[in-house]
């Protein structure tokens, strides 16, 4: 079974972390209502949901993704970069308790969870404003011994490493070559992102389904091209906040 650890979007989302974007006003009413159809967009593909409370004083806590890495032998609690967010890990860490053994980034590093990405045994580390070398080390130490590789990777221009390229099948990445480098995933395949659309490289990947947002037509008709089945859900106010579809959930198999 899958299980999505979801949160409510905090009213203070208005005094969100922006890193590469400049503030614009965040709607609430419709970044909640986008945030429960992302909920069942979720279940109608078999995943069962666990929000948490929300947090009104944790501005960016509906991020949940940035505060774990959830593989199938323990969960890793992050330290994020951006000190406000810390607080958003106790609950997550309660929230995994019952599924896996967890282990903790400890402080120098810092590492969000949003500059993770695992393919199997390989584990991509962005190097972003977000996540320092002592988070790849500390992480080669704690994961190797499960038989995990860790590798570092060059990201520029957005936030974290999955803004920039995201697995959409079980051999494909979907990616912006502006913000990464397709060579630093060798045995991959990859699809480009058109560049009318920069922020298209975020797909949230299900079994055989990939979650995609509207914003991104162009792209989309480059994944369903290459037989690459989509289902559409809008997170376009919480872009304003600079997140995007995997940073919603934290998935893993229970
Ligand atoms: C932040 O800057 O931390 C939030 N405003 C956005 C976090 C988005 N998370 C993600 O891409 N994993």
């Amino acid at each position: 079974m899958l299980i999505a650890i979801t949160r409510a979007v905090s009213p203070s989302i208005t005094r969100c972390e922006l890193t590469y974007l400049e503030r614009v006003p965040i709607d609430l009413p419709t970044a909640r209502r986008q945030h429960r159809e992302y909920e069942a967009a979720l279940r109608s593909v078999g995943v069962q949901v666990h929000p948490l409370a929300p947090e009104a004083d944790l501005p960016d806590s509906v991020f949940v993704e940035d505060l774990a890495v959830v593989v199938d032998e323990c969960a890793v609690i992050t330290r994020p970069g951006a000190p406000s967010r810390r607080p958003e890990g106790e609950s997550v860490s309660t929230a995994l308790t019952p599924y896996r053994k967890l282990i903790h980034v400890e402080a120098p590093a810092t590492l969000d969870g949003g500059d993770v990405l695992v393919i199997g045994k390989d584990i991509y580390i962005g190097r972003s404003t977000r996540s320092n070398p002592l988070a790849l080390e500390q992480l080669q130490t704690l994961l190797a011994p499960y038989g995990y590789s860790i590798r570092g990777i060059p990201v520029q221009g957005c936030l974290h490493l999955k803004s920039a390229v995201t697995q959409v099948s079980e051999g494909t990445l979907l990616l912006n070559p502006a913000w990464v480098d397709a060579t630093d995933f060798p045995g991959l395949e990859f699809l480009a992102i058109d560049p009318a659309e920069p922020y298209a490289a975020n797909a949230l990947r299900i079994g055989t389904t990939v979650l995609y947002q509207p914003a991104f037509p162009r792209t989309r008709q480059i994944l369903e091209q290459a037989g690459i089945r989509t289902q559409l859900v809008d997170e376009s106010e919480l872009g304003k906040a600079e997140g995007a579809l995997t940073c919603c959930s934290l998935i893993f198999t229970a």
